[in-house]
């Protein structure tokens, strides 16, 4: 069956050899069968587009391919194929058998046809359900590419895939800081620095647009030193909606703002955004797998000098050797200094990206996706070391069309697979 193409909603590729199961994870992403599988290999003869309501994703076209040649000899037929399809492709998954040790040649080859394409991947590895666990971990860590195991069959893994999918495809993801978040009426509390580190006479580019998008919405928006914040409680009958705490003293905040209250930092709202949340902190698993000698880019995107001087230069790379416990090769990059290449980096952990547009941002989370590097962004990697992520993302659940969403990342955040020796890095925090 060939059913003519869609050119507005986003076209998802599965690719992967026979029998791998990349019918039956369009069947899990869809939650119900759209495409028939079987324990026979080479069912599938060719690319099958099928339009379906999936959930996260929308309206949206999965496209069933023929199976990757497991002998590494990619025939005529089979690259027509692929030519084709990779024409209407916005993201590409390609599904790895667990129960198949490594990755194959031929499927190497055709993970090297999206890059210049500019086509997202996911590396799925799936049947998870029939290898140990460590198996799994140790694959998932060793991939240079956003990976996630999945069980098609019991529908492990499936929910963080259609995350991982919705805010990888080019144009997915937010583009107000709180506009969804808040309303008419709701007293905001936006929280402003005023140690030594504090700009002087001035409030940064976030603030500012902050502001603005708190008073379109209607919001009564208080603007607070964080010295007066217990003060500023006892101002209103009515309990905030929202605080807004600058990311440097989130922990320091989240000991003063009572549990019930919604909390949340500049840098989430920042990285939700300007760029791709889920993948910023699914590409947190990298800090895991950092050893000394490590070479790691610290990249901000304004020129000039920075705001927060002593972020990128000195609070980065300390808590980053603390937590690897060696020395790190450590580069930097402002403005528009950042590489066309990551090749030879192990991580990027990135500004906020205050001055920078959303497009730029993902550009510079592809070029990573390209490369197989990951991208984080150091509001996110501090939150993470203080145990506050979770806290500081669950104010996003507000808008309804972010719940599960939000859910999903929070579960990310506290599977704790990403950090090592925490408890160090913590103390280090609270210097
Ligand atoms: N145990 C297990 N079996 C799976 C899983 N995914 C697919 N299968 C089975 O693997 C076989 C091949 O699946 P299919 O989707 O047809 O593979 P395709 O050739 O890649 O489309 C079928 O018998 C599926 O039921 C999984 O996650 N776990
Ligand atoms: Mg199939």
């Amino acid at each position: 069956m060939q059913t003519a193409s869609h050119p507005r909603l986003v076209h998802v590729a599965v690719f992967g050899r026979l029998n791998a199961g990349k019918s039956a994870l369009i069947n899990a992403l869809v939650g119900h069968t759209v495409t028939e599988e079987s324990p026979r290999p080479g069912t599938t003869g060719d690319a099958i587009q099928i339009p379906a309501q999936t959930p996260l994703l929308g309206r949206s076209v999965l496209i069933d391919t023929a199976g990757v040649p497991e002998d590494g000899r990619l025939s005529e037929r089979w690259l027509g194929m692929l030519t084709r399809v990779l024409e209407e492709t916005d993201v590409a998954v390609l599904v790895l058998d667990a129960t198949h040790p490594g990755v194959s040649e031929a499927e190497y080859r055709l993970l090297a046809t999206f890059a210049p394409r500019e086509i997202p991947v996911v590396t799925v590895l799936n049947k998870i359900d029939l290898v140990k666990r460590e198996e799994v971990e140790r694959r998932l860590e060793a991939s240079l590419y956003p990976a996630v195991g999945v069980s098609a069959t019991s529908g492990a893994g499936v929910a963080e895939l259609r995350l991982l999918l919705k805010e990888i495809r080019p144009d997915g993801g937010a583009e107000t800081l709180v506009g969804d978040l808040v309303g008419e009426g709701d007293i905001v509390m936006m929280l402003v620095r005023n140690d030594a580190q504090a700009p002087k006479r001035q409030l940064n580019a976030l603030h500012s647009e902050l502001l603005r998008e708190m008073l379109d919405a209607g919001c009564l928006p208080m603007v607070v030193r964080e010295t007066e914040l217990p003060l500023a409680m006892t101002a209103f009958t009515r309990a905030p909606a929202l605080i807004i705490a600058d990311t440097t003293s989130f922990d320091r905040m989240l000991r003063i703002v009572p549990p019930d209250i919604p909390l949340t930092s500049l840098s989430i709202l920042a990285a939700r955004q300007k760029g791709n949340l889920s993948e910023f902190i699914s590409s947190m698993r990298a800090v895991a797998r950092l050893r000394p000698g490590d070479r790691i880019l610290i990249a901000e995107g304004c020129s000039h000098r920075p705001f927060f001087e002593e972020t990128p230069n000195e609070r980065v790379p300390v808590l980053l050797r603390t937590l690897v416990g060696g020395p790190l090769r450590i580069d930097r990059v402002r403005g528009e200094g950042f590489p066309d290449s990551l090749r030879g980096y192990q991580l990027v952990v990135h500004c906020g990206g205050c001055i920078l547009n959303r497009k730029e941002m993902l550009r510079r989370q592809g070029i990573g996706r390209r490369d197989g590097v990951s991208v984080i962004n150091y509001g996110l990697l501090s939150t993470y070391m203080n145990h506050s992520l979770p806290r500081a993302l669950s104010p996003l659940r507000q808008n309804s069309a972010l719940g599960p969403e939000i859910d999903e990342l929070i579960e990310i955040a506290e599977s704790g697979t990403l950090v090592r020796s925490s408890s160090k890095a913590r103390a280090l925090q609270g210097q």
